[in-house]
C-alpha cells in the first residue's frame, strides 16, 4: 500500500490544527526525528521475499493444524518462526551444503571454530555455533536504517571450515582455502571466529584472488601484530604476517581502540617499524565518532582497491562481552563501536571476520549477540549504501578447486 507523503503524514497523527500545538519544545519537531523518519521508511519496504518465505515454509512444513487461525503457521517449523525453534544457521539463512553453490548469494557466512592460536582463554572454536544459536533472535530488519536484508540481499551458510585443533599451520592452509573459494564465487565472505589468528589466513585468502590492493581496519584491545608468541602464529600475530603479503600493507592497516595493560610491547615496536595506524579510545573521543570513521576510511583506502574488516569482540569494554578470550577493561561502548563500524563499511568491504567469542566465558549469550550484531550492522549499512557485491570487481584472480 502505498500512501502519498501527505496522507501519511495525517494517518500518523502528525498534522494537527496548529490551535492544538503546544510550544513547550518550539525546537522539536516529530518528522525531524529518526524514530518517525524509521516509521516512514518501514512502509516502502517490500514484503516480497517473506511472503515467499512464509509460502515455502508451509510446502516444505506441511500446512498447521485446524485449529490454528493464522493460515501461514505450519506444522513443522521452517524459516524464521518461531525465533525459538528450528536448525540453527546463522540468520536460519539457506544451509549451502554443496560450497560449490556459494556464489549464487550476495553473502555467505562462514564458521571457523578454531582456537589453538588462542595463548589465555580457549572456547572461541564454540564461537560459530554460538554466534549462530542466538543469530536465532534477530529479525531480518532494521529500525532506524530501514533496512530489511531478507528482502534487499541474498545470504546463506557455508558451515564451517575442517580446522585441526593440534595444528596452527595445517588450519590456516584450510581456512585459507575456504576463505578463497568463497571469494572467488563472488559472494561476500563473512568470518565467524576462532581466535585472531585466522585473521591472517583469511586476508591471505582474499589476497589470493585478486592482484589489487587490500587495506584493513581492525577493531580491538590488542595490537595483535606480533611476528610469534609461544613460538608460534598465536592470535598475538595475524597482522604481521597480514601485513607481509605483498598486496596488504601495514600503512593501510588502521587499528581502533587498541590500549591498555594487555598490548604486548613485541607488538608496540612492530607496529611502530612498519607505521601502521593506531587510534586509541581517547583519540576516538577526542575526534568523534563521524570523524574518526572518517580518518579510518582515508588510511584504509589510500592508494588500496578493497578494504577488510576484522572486528574482535574484545575491543567492547569487558563488561559487555564478558565470553572472551583476553577480556580488557576500558574499550568501546557497544554503541561506539557500532557506529563507527556502520559508517567504515558504507563504502563496501572485501570481508567481514568477527572473532573471540568464546561461549563458555559467555554469559546469556551476550557476547554471542553482539558477534552477531557486528554481522548484521555491516551487511546492514553495505545494503543501505548499495556497495554489497562492490568488491567483485577485485576479484581478478579466481581460485577453482
Ligand atoms: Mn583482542
Amino acid at each position: 500500500m502505498t500512501f502519498s507523503p501527505r496522507r501519511r503524514r495525517r494517518a500518523a497523527g502528525l498534522a494537527p490544527s496548529k490551535g492544538r500545538l503546544r510550544a513547550h519544545h518550539p525546537d522539536f519537531s516529530k518528522m525531524d526525528t529518526q524514530g518517525w523518519k524509521a516509521l516512514d521508511a518501514e512502509g516502502r519496504l517490500p514484503e516480497t521475499m517473506w511472503r515467499k518465505e512464509q509460502q515455502w515454509a508451509l510446502d516444505m512444513g506441511l500446512p498447521g493444524a485446524d485449529s490454528i487461525t493464522d493460515k501461514t503457521i505450519p506444522t513443522f517449523a521452517r524459516g524464521e518462526l518461531p525465533h525459538f525453534a528450528g536448525i540453527n544457521t546463522f540468520m536460519k539463512a539457506p544451509y549451502v551444503e554443496n560450497v560449490r553453490d556459494v556464489g549464487k548469494y550476495d553473502a555467505a557466512v562462514l564458521g571457523i571454530p578454531f582456537d589453538s592460536g588462542t595463548t589465555y582463554r580457549p572456547g572461541t572454536r564454540f564461537g560459530p555455533q554460538g554466534v549462530r544459536r542466538i543469530s536465532a533472535l534477530y529479525t531480518p530488519y532494521n529500525y532506524e536504517m530501514g533496512v530489511d536484508l531478507r528482502e534487499q540481499m541474498t545470504l546463506c551458510d557455508a558451515g564451517d571450515v575442517f580446522c585441526l585443533p593440534a595444528n596452527l599451520e595445517k588450519s590456516f592452509d584450510q581456512i585459507t582455502r575456504g576463505v578463497a573459494h568463497v571469494a572467488s564465487s563472488g559472494a561476500l565472505p563473512v568470518m565467524i571466529g576462532g581466535d585472531h589468528s585466522i585473521g591472517f589466513p583469511c586476508v591471505r585468502g582474499i589476497a589470493e584472488c585478486t592482484s589489487k590492493k587490500i587495506g584493513i581496519i581492525h577493531f580491538d584491545r590488542h595490537i595483535d601484530i606480533q611476528e610469534k608468541d609461544l613460538d608460534e602464529r598465536m592470535h598475538t600475530t595475524p597482522w604481521f604476517w597480514a601485513t607481509n603479503l605483498p598486496n596488504v600493507s601495514p600503512r593501510n592497516l588502521v587499528q581502533l581502540g587498541i590500549g591498555g595493560w594487555q598490548v604486548p610491547r613485541y607488538g608496540v615496536s612492530e607496529a611502530r617499524r612498519r607505521d601502521t595506524n593506531v587510534l586509541t579510545i581517547e583519540d576516538i573521543e577526542k575526534y568523534g565518532l563521524e570523524k574518526t570513521a572518517e580518518i579510518a576510511l582515508d588510511l584504509a583506502w589510500e592508494g588500496t582497491d578493497a578494504v577488510y574488516i576484522s572486528f574482535d569482540v574484545d575491543s567492547i569494554d569487558c563488561g559487555f562481552v564478558p565470553g572472551t578470550g583476553w577480556p580488557e577493561p576500558g574499550g568501546f561502548l557497544p554503541r561506539e563501536a557500532l557506529k563507527i563500524l556502520g559508517l567504515v563499511c558504507a563504502p563496501g568491504l572485501c570481508g567481514l571476520e568477527v572473532v573471540e567469542v568464546s561461549p563458555p566465558y559467555d554469559t546469556s549469550d551476550i557476547t554471542a549477540l553482539f558477534g552477531v550484531r557486528v554481522i548484521v550492522e555491516a551487511l546492514g549499512s553495505m545494503v543501505a549504501h548499495g556497495t554489497l557485491g562492490k568488491h567483485k570487481s577485485i576479484i581478478d584472480k579466481p581460485v577453482s578447486y
